[in-house]
């Protein structure tokens, strides 16, 4: 590849101004239905439709296209057994005082607690790693640009990918969630990010009536 080297822009897809009216609609009924949720089946999927999602949060924007990003895709039982362990050691911490008074009272509506039996039941978890730098083909050290932004774009595509794969996923947060690097064997310069829970919803899954309280456009945007 040459320093600047360009393709034309041969897959750009320019549909009617009515088909596009009606697929920023659909698809905005599509996200509408994305919920996190607590409660997991454990019914196996396909390890190939992770792939495909992993690969659509690979296809994300990111500082200089370097990419900072590492997925750690959890399926086997003693890895998800270990980080149920942990998690859960951490957050018994954090909800018996670390959090603070005013988290715990905004949490409420959710009712979350530190059981987290979906991390060994839900088939897949997926561990984000950010990478404040990488490395380039020669072995040298790279720096990295915009590593939250670029990281955050990844999440929201997988996110998005595995909903519309038709899987249901919990954003999960550990507090600290640093033993996610022992657990997943991964190199000193990255840094766990985010832990995303995929699998089915179990029967009897529940959403909180809180978190379907979306903001209305006039409070979340303003045109100009
Ligand atoms: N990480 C904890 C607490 C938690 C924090 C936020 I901010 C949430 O939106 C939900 C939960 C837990 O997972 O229980």
């Amino acid at each position: 590849m040459q320093p600047h080297d360009h393709s034309p822009l041969d897959d750009f897809i320019e549909y009617p101004e009515n088909e596009m009216m009606s697929r920023s609609a659909d698809f905005l009924q599509t996200m509408q239905r994305r919920h996190s949720i607590r409660q997991f089946s454990d019914r196996p999927v396909d390890k190939k439709v992770i792939e495909n999602c992993l690969l659509t949060a690979g296809t994300a924007p990111s500082g200089a296209n370097h990419q900072p990003w590492h997925f750690a895709a959890i399926n086997s039982s003693t890895v998800k057994q270990k980080v149920r362990e942990q998690a859960e050691a951490h957050e018994r911490g954090f909800y018996e005082g670390r959090a603070g008074e005013q988290w715990l009272q905004d949490l409420k509506p959710l009712g979350t607690d530190s059981s987290k039996p979906y991390l060994e039941l839900a088939p897949w978890l997926i561990a984000v790693f950010s990478q404040k730098s990488g490395e380039t083909e020669s072995g040298d050290k790279r720096q990295n640009y915009y590593v939250h932004e670029s990281v955050g774009i990844a999440v929201g595509m997988l996110i998005t990918a595995l909903h519309n794969a038709g899987l249901a996923t919990l954003t999960h947060t550990p507090k600290p969630m640093n033993f996610l690097t022992q657990v997943c064997n991964r190199p000193e310069n990255e840094r766990a990010y985010m832990l995303i829970i995929a699998g089915y919803p179990a029967d009897e899954a529940t959403i909180p009536a809180h978190a379907k309280q979306k903001k209305p456009l006039e409070s979340i945007a303003s045109f100009l």
